[in-house]
């Protein structure tokens, strides 16, 4: 298309704001200091011996300033964290707040408005007191209640200072990943009822907690939102006649947490109960591997996100296949997936680059559940470890451009689009082998060094334009200081 088509389409709407992710585990270190207990990850990656490990990450909780200050440098307007569970309560216990942790937290915050930039709260990004997997963490229901006293004290003493709350962030990819194939801590390997169990139980934590902060901390800021953040993968039909198949994906992935808050209807997809119900039959079971939302349980997540919140990444072809022996959540779906070799590829083997599938999931959403406003809260690649990380600046821009058509365009009620991350950070099992960040972080150097990367400068200079260029301009090497 030529400039004149793309001619307000391309703008960025007063109401879209854009920011930067990162998250605690990811990238604060310190993680013995100031009373904080260990965490789930702590436990694992020094059982496992992992070298390099996240003890230092970024070490982000010594340079926050530093990092802060990149971000508001770069024009950001939302700055999204995660807090650590294990610093702020690290026995778990109401018992034994640690007020260093609340202290230091407040101190952040402060600086992220200090310097212009909203904070954008996360209160689950993967990391709880290690003590709650030796009860089998989120397969127990114990850390419903947990999460509760958790979510209270965090309310208590910030609800004050941020308007911005997400409860969890994508529950699946962990149910998935620590309760199903066993590759996170606690290394349970469940599959085919793991994560169903994690699911439901995140999905009643996160449901407890909207309500607990709408009844008491609603009103300590003017307009505060909380919601819940899923990652969708998009997903197309391998073929015409499997056009059903990328529907029922659709079910199993996006729509397995998102049905229950935003659809009419609530409860999970019919499409999951029913599969999963027959499949269960077939294996001898007499009850659904897919344990029941009971109606008041049905009742009580209705309606609890304020806003959807949306990773998005990569895509997937599928096709339908027979059921397997194996248990396993997506089996259950009936469906197959596969990368289409004309998609390019990220370094990181699960993404592949499609940007389409954000425009195409945007649509998806507003149809579906109704045009809620939509925050994007993650999108990015690991490619390349390079400072002159073309890969990654062309990712965004061919996102972003996905994104303003979608809202510009097709009405699709986009709020925000926040890009993953503001760091080279640590990438969970993948160590620091893949670099998500905007920003190089030099893990070989007692200072953690942090130089900005093309892809930074050139972030900066769109969200100072309010567009996006109808083609992609090259950028300049060395990136052009402003
Ligand atoms: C997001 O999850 C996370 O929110 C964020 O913390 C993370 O840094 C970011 O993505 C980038 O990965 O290698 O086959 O075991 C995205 C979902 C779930 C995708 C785990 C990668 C591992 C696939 N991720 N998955 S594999």
């Amino acid at each position: 298309p030529n400039l004149s088509d793309d001619d307000g389409l391309l703008k960025f709407p007063d109401d879209l704001m854009i920011g930067v992710s990162t998250s605690a585990y990811q990238t604060e270190g310190a993680w013995d200091i100031d009373g904080k207990s260990p965490s789930n990850w702590d436990e694992y990656t020094h059982v496992k011996n992992f070298t390099p490990n996240a003890d230092i990450a970024c070490d982000s909780y010594h340079k926050y300033k530093e990092d802060i200050k990149l971000a508001a440098n770069a024009n950001f307007k939302f700055f999204r964290m995660s807090l650590s569970w294990s610093r702020i309560l690290p026995t778990g216990s109401l018992e034994n707040i640690n007020y260093d942790a609340i202290n230091h937290y407040k101190k952040v915050l402060n600086e992220v408005k200090k310097q212009g930039m909203i904070p954008f709260v996360t209160l689950y990004h993967w990391d709880h007191p290690a003590i709650f997997d030796k009860f089998g963490g989120w397969n127990s229901e114990k850390m419903i209640i947990a999460f509760n006293n958790y979510a209270q004290v965090v309310f208590k003493n910030f609800a004050s200072i941020v308007k911005f709350w997400t409860t969890i962030n994508e529950p699946i990819a962990y149910c998935y990943y620590e309760h199903g194939k066993g590759f996170l801590p606690p290394g349970d390997t469940f599959e085919g009822r793991g994560p169903y169990i994690c699911g439901q139980n995140m999905l009643i934590a996160h449901a407890q907690v909207y309500h607990l902060f709408k009844k008491k901390y609603n009103n300590y800021n003017p307009n505060s939102q909380i919601g819940i953040v899923n990652a969708c993968w998009n997903f197309y039909p391998a073929n015409s006649s499997e056009s059903e198949s990328a529907v029922i994906a659709f079910q199993y992935n996006c729509g397995w947490l998102s049905n229950p808050i935003f659809s009419k209807k609530g409860d999970y997809p019919d499409i999951m109960k029913q599969r999963i119900k027959e499949n269960s039959y077939l294996e001898g079971l007499s009850t659904s591997r897919l344990p029941e939302l009971s109606k008041s349980m049905i009742k009580l997540i209705k309606g609890t996100s304020d806003y959807f919140g949306l990773n998005y990444y990569t895509s997937r072809m599928t096709n339908n296949v027979k059921k397997s022996q194996s248990e396993k959540w997506f089996d259950d779906s009936g469906v197959d997936m596969t990368i289409n070799n004309e998609w390019p590829m990220d370094v990181a083997a699960w993404l592949p680059i499609v940007p389409e599938g954000l425009g195409d999931m945007l649509r998806i959403i507003k149809n579906k559940y109704k045009n809620p406003p939509v925050y994007i809260l993650e999108n990015g690649i690991a490619s390349d470890g390079n400072r002159y990380d073309l890969e990654r600046t062309k990712y965004f821009y061919s996102h972003m451009k996905e994104m303003l058509i979608a809202k510009n365009r097709d009405d699709c009620n986009v709020k925000a689009y926040v890009v993953w991350s503001l760091l080279d950070s640590f990438e969970w099992v993948a160590r620091y082998s893949q670099p998500f960040g905007i920003v190089h972080v030099d893990h070989n150097s007692p200072h953690r060094t942090r130089t900005p990367k093309t892809s930074y400068y050139w972030l900066k200079d769109m969200i100072h334009q309010r567009a996006l260029p109808s083609t992609f301009i090259t950028p300049l090497h060395p990136p052009k200081i402003i």
